[in-house]
């Protein structure tokens, strides 16, 4: 297993369309294997492929307090959503250290695969839809800063870009360190 590199906003592959899952085996496996690793490392509760750079409709969450309810959705879609709203302070570990309000519909029932290719439907509410609802976006393309105000998701990329400098910079600091 492997702790895989998250994909900070503003980065531009965030914004990329996953490409349907076409084939399950090994490969789809370590995947999930590795993508659960690195959510748990994280920690998060939710992981979608986009965030790690394979653009593929691969969704992982764990809602759970014990951290040992892994559910894997591949190729998910949302078959029905209620009328009902609910507004949740949502995180990414794509926008590390930001929360805000995201309205959306309170319960949701989505078909996917698992990781061995057999079909599954489930009805959720509460933090588990709000899950569902922000990484299929992940697949989608869109990051949940999306939905804030220009002014706030200015902000917010000013920051990250801020802090990814620093980031960088310390890297190569380290690395000096090393050679020297
Ligand atoms: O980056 C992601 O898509 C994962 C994200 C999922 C999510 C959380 C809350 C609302 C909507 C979507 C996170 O896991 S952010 C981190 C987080 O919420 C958390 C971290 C540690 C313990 C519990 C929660
Ligand atoms: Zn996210």
């Amino acid at each position: 297993m492997a702790i895989l590199n998250i994909l900070r906003y503003p980065d531009a592959r965030l914004h990329k369309v996953a490409k349907p899952v076409t084939e399950f085996g090994d490969r789809i496996h370590k995947l999930v294997a590795d993508m659960a690793e690195t959510m748990y490392d994280a920690p998060g509760v939710g992981l979608a492929a986009s965030q790690v750079d394979v653009h593929e409709q691969l969704v992982i969450i764990d809602t759970s307090d014990t951290k040992d309810q892994l559910r894997v959705f591949i190729n998910p879609a949302i078959v029905w959503a209620s009328a009902e709203k609910q507004v949740y302070d949502e995180g990414c570990l794509s926008v590390p250290g930001i929360y805000d309000g995201v309205e959306r519909p309170a319960q949701v029932k989505v078909s996917a695969f698992d990781a061995d290719g057999q079909p599954f439907e489930l009805e959720a509410d509460g933090l588990l839809a709000v899950c569902i609802q922000h990484e299929m976006e992940h697949l989608l393309g869109k990051v949940f800063v999306d939905y804030l105000s220009p002014l706030k998701r200015n902000r917010i990329k000013a920051k990250m870009l801020k802090e990814g400098r620093g980031i960088e910079r310390e890297a190569a600091l380290k690395a000096a360190g090393r050679r020297f």
